[in-house]
């Protein structure tokens, strides 16, 4: 077997003719990066006559002044400039975690206060990540706070089948003043975006990472600006940034990302008051209208001495129109517990559960927009948790870690009862146990860890993952029950690599072609490196070891150090075969199209 080109410790240089040249460098710590969309809000606003307004062009070379959000002499050191070319990439000081997060900042024209943000905005913001999806380890979107709840929550839904993380954030004074929250908030989302495989839509504000479609802005005027009403933040960076990996949402499906781009505009929020007319309700609900939330009133209650109300809704709703009943409260759920909520369930009403109106606001839009669903399907779609924005009915539904055998006994032994000592116990063993049950393809093992309340996606003291054991053995069942239940294809492990690293290292084609199915790919440095080891497999007349390859994601006609093809290599060398055979794979990855 052959192992993956090392190359992290030398970039390869720019140059205007065809020459390649290495440029050696001190050994470096590894790195992440991390793409900034700066759509515009306070964080970089100035004032203009007395008023705030966004200031363009200016935000990159402004951070490049700042020895928190860059360390110059680490791109000296390392020849960052000339591979990335001076305008492309800053890098942060090394973070405690011994990591460099290198980020490169795209700035839209123009930039926006958040208040003139539309659906049209949302959809640019979706389709930039999509394309830059696999060129980056996380995503950090700059924008204003007055409706990133709105604009975090849509992109929760859009994006399907997420594997990497997206933060949110933005300020509530600009970072060109002296006394600011925007160098903190940028600098944690960076860190967390570049650190943590946390597959979710997030808002960071104020030392909390949020989920996107769970938070809302409570506060004008203060730095403290959001809130989570119904969900712990997923993360706090506290003297440590600690992530609350019980919480994370986990993927469990083995399909690519997508950005789904398509939203429904005939949506509106209507908040319930003491007195309101019907003809203020029937004028609300006329057609182009698809989609309300209702706000209602406590646990999700309506007047149920209002037939005139109930009648407008119930017309509504036998029209087709989809009415979602989320409560006024701050925090707290609908439920059916008083009369006065079970009128809206007879009206044909939708419960909405937890959710914020945001967050039922932009479902709407998203799930009304599918055109190929019948509205009877959309319905169940809204009531159903679809990216962790509602809490699930979990009564009687998790095994309690205390029911376990297995933790019982090494509790008993070690005198220990409480539920944090034990926790700390199942997250200490479980890690290396899942890697163990990975090895021997053990599912009925991870079955049991999973029923611990362990989760099958922490790596061990390597930081490898039983998804890398999994990829390692070419146990494909293994891999797939994984998958689908919340392990991530993009965890590093110390080493740097990815399982699909491992599952090509050790030739396990369909691993390998599942990974990719799931959206596991190679990092651009990984693809051009890839170029020599195509040559010396082609060389070495290895054909197995160039479809593995190939299937991985490396361009055939990438070329090696010296600017030949594997094809070249393989005429120079005269292995007729091989030229076939890279022909013949070349004319089968173009036709590849892999369907999530
Ligand atoms: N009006 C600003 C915006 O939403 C508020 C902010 O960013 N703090 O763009």
């Amino acid at each position: 077997t052959r192992s993956i080109p090392l190359f992290k410790c030398r970039r390869r240089k720019l140059s205007s003719c065809n020459s390649i040249e290495f440029v050696e460098t001190s050994p470096i710590s590894p790195e992440a990066r991390v793409l900034v969309i700066n759509t515009g809000g306070t964080i970089g606003m100035t004032l203009h006559d007395k008023v705030l307004a966004p200031k363009a062009n200016s935000f990159f070379e402004s951070l490049r002044k700042l020895p928190i959000l860059h360390d110059e002499s680490y791109a000296q050191q390392t020849h960052m400039y000339d591979y990335y070319g001076p305008e492309n990439f800053l890098v942060l000081p090394l973070s405690k975690e011994k990591k460099r997060i290198l980020y490169s900042i795209m700035e839209y024209q123009p930039l926006l206060d958040s208040s003139n943000m539309t659906t049209d905005d949302w959809g640019k913001i979706g389709k930039d990540i999509e394309k830059n999806y696999e060129d980056y380890d996380g995503f950090v979107i700059l924008h204003g706070t007055d409706t990133m709840a709105y604009t975090a929550s849509a992109l929760s839904f859009m994006c399907e089948h997420l594997g990497k993380p997206i933060i949110v954030t933005g300020s509530q004074v600009p970072i060109y003043e002296m006394r600011n929250d925007g160098r903190d908030n940028l600098l944690g989302a960076l860190l967390i975006a570049g650190h943590f495989v946390i597959p979710e839509v997030c808002l960071y504000f104020y030392n909390n990472l949020y989920r996107g479609n769970r938070s809302t802005k409570v506060d004008a005027g203060s730095f403290n600006a959001f809130s989570s009403p119904n969900l712990a933040p997923l993360a706090c960076a506290e003297v440590d940034i600690t992530i609350n990996w019980d919480t994370v949402w986990r993927a469990n499906t083995t399909a690519k990302f997508h950005v789904s781009t398509e939203l429904n505009r005939n949506v509106g929020l209507l908040r319930l008051f003491p007195g309101i007319t019907s003809a203020t309700m029937k004028a609300f609900l006329q057609p182009p209208m698809e989609g309300v939330v209702l706000e209602t009133y406590g646990s999700g209650n309506a007047p149920d001495n209002r037939p005139d109300l109930l009648a407008e809704l119930k017309k509504a709703t036998d029209c087709g129109v989809i009415i979602i009943n989320c409560t006024q409260c701050l925090r707290g759920t609908v439920s059916a517990s008083y009369a006065t909520g079970k009128v809206l369930m007879d009206a044909g009403l939708i419960a909405g559960g937890d959710m914020t109106p945001e967050a039922a606001l932009s479902k709407l839009s998203y799930v009304l927009a599918k055109k190929d669903l019948t509205l009877d399907a959309k319905k169940k779609m809204m009531a159903q948790n679809l990216r962790g924005e509602m809490s699930a009915d979990l009564a009687g539904a998790k095994l309690c870690l205390s029911d376990s055998r297995f933790i019982q006994v090494i509790a008993k032994s070690l005198s220990i009862s409480c539920k944090e000592e034990l926790e700390a116990i199942r997250d200490a063993l479980t890690p290396p146990l899942a890697c163990a049950a990975a090895k021997i393809g053990d599912i009925e093992a991870l079955e049991a860890l999973k029923e611990m309340g362990s989760n099958l996606f922490l790596g061990d003291y390597d930081g490898r993952t039983p998804l890398h054991i999994a990829a390692c053995e070419g146990h494909l069942k293994l891999v797939k029950y994984l998958l689908g239940h919340g392990a991530t294809v993009y965890a590093k492990d110390r080493y740097g690599d990815t399982p699909l690293c491992n599952a090509v290292r050790f030739r396990h084609k369909e691993v390998v072609k599942l990974l990719r199915k799931t959206g596991a790919h190679f990092s651009r440095d990984e693809l051009e490196e890839a170029g020599t080891e195509l040559c010396s497999l082609a060389a070495s007349g290895d054909m197995e070891g160039l479809e593995i390859w190939s299937l991985a994601g490396a361009d055939l006609n990438r070329p090696g150090y010296d600017g030949q093809s594997a094809i070249l290599v393989a005429e120079a060398a005269g292995k007729q075969e091989v030229v076939a055979f890279l022909h013949q794979l070349k004319k089968k990855s173009e036709g590849i199209e892999f369907t999530a």
